[in-house]
């Protein structure tokens, strides 16, 4: 018997039963079936679930790119309650704002590495504007044409258009022309309202955030979903949140990626909130592999869940687990993660790979194939 017909003949449970069935078929799960698994399904059960649709996609394959990422800035305009990176202008002292030749610097440090991606995000700064990114995709463009400039949460967006008068269309078409490529997953949260104004109350709605991805996705661009989770939010807004994601995939297959982020407690407004779990991490992930249907790839981020945690969600349905990142963002470790100073060598994250008996392969950011490390001789340790 194939495992999924033992998971499915031993479950006494008949809605987690029909579910499996489901997974089985390759039919798509409704949300109140998604409920049924949040409230019902054990660790052990989502997790068999989630493995079997991993390794009917991807077989034993585990993507990770060779990427850097340059933050303009901490200072910014939103006082998002669960944010420990960001300072207001007003103590604009406290933070830093990179000008367009430091973050010049910054890339042509690179020149000779074989990177293939440069992550641009930071905080709303009230005087970078339009212009200002514009020319820094442009020279960094000019510099190095063979690295992809995936830059830009929707709310930096948002903040950015709004500010030149510029429609979405208009701005994103503006960025994509400069040489923008594709853009991250940040700044979705949780969409529903209920939740997003109370810990995201001041910057761009759910339906903003969607609406620049839809935009970008006409354009030919690709783009990342995240959401953030494990603070206040209930069961309902995580599937709330996941339907308005599956909907949008559904009409532009524009989505590479979806990246759960756990939130992390440390040095921020909701220090008071705990933080989720391993197990509920790990539930969370399998039941997204479930439920995005029409998403490729599911990646935890090592930056935020620890190494050895991105290690154990291989085989929760993840299949990504992000870049060598050089200790370039601090994002997460101003937010409290054990990863003080992210950086991972190739050799370390083909060797996490391998540990757990997963194939690495380095990706680009679309995804394209670079590398096949799955018979290289690394070290294990
Ligand atoms: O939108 C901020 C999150 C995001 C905290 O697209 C926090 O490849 C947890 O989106 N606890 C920005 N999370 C980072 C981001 C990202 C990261 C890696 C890869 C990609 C990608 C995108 O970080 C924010 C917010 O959701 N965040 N503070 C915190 N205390
Ligand atoms: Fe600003 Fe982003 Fe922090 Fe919100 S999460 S305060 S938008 S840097």
């Amino acid at each position: 018997m194939a495992d999924i017909d033992i998971i499915i003949a031993t479950q006494k449970d008949n809605s987690l039963k029909n579910i499996a069935q489901k997974v089985k078929e390759g039919i798509r799960i409704t949300d109140d079936e998604c409920l049924s698994l949040f409230e019902k399904g054990s660790l052990g059960f989502v997790g068999a679930l989630a493995n079997y649709i991993r390794e009917k996609l991807h077989g034993d394959k585990t993507y990770f790119n060779r990427n850097f990422h340059i933050e303009p800035t901490n200072v910014c305009v939103f006082s998002c309650k669960f944010c420990s990176y960001s300072r207001l202008y007003a103590h604009k002292e406290e933070g830093w704002e990179l000008s367009i030749d430091q973050m010049l610097d910054i890339v042509k440090s690179y020149d000779g590495k074989p990177i293939t991606e440069v992550h641009i995000v930071g905080g709303v700064h009230p005087k970078m504007n339009m212009a200002y990114f514009i020319e820094l995709i442009q020279k960094i463009h000019a510099h190095r044409p063979g690295l992809h400039i995936k830059g830009f949460t929707a709310v930096e967006l948002d903040y950015m258009f709004r500010k030149a008068k510029l429609t979405v269309q208009e701005g994103m078409q503006q960025l994509k022309d400069a040489g923008l490529q594709s853009l991250p997953g940040g700044g979705a949260e949780i969409f529903h309202p209920d939740i997003r104004n109370i810990i995201a109350p001041d910057k761009v709605t759910g339906e903003g955030w969607l609406q620049i991805h839809e935009t970008a996705h006409n354009l030919g661009m690709h783009t990342n979903a995240t959401m953030l989770y494990g603070h206040i939010e209930k069961f309902e807004h995580r599937i709330d949140h996941m339907r308005k994601l599956r909907e949008l995939q559904d009409k532009t297959r524009g989505f590479n990626t979806f990246i759960p982020l756990k939130f992390r407690n440390s040095n921020n407004d909701m220090s008071n909130v705990p933080e989720s779990s391993i197990t509920e991490d790990m539930r969370l992930y399998a039941i997204a592999r479930i439920y995005l249907d029409n998403f490729a790839h599911l990646k935890a981020y090592w930056p935020m869940l620890g190494r050895q945690n991105a290690q154990l969600s291989l085989a929760f349905g993840v299949d990504d687990i992000d870049g060598t990142i050089d200790d370039s963002t601090k994002i997460y470790s101003m937010a409290g993660s054990e990863e003080q100073t992210p950086t991972m060598t190739t050799e370390q994250l083909i060797t996490l790979i391998k540990q757990v008996k997963r194939s690495p392969i380095e990706r680009d950011t679309l995804y394209n194939v670079i590398n096949d490390f799955s018979n290289s001789e690394v070290l294990l340790n």
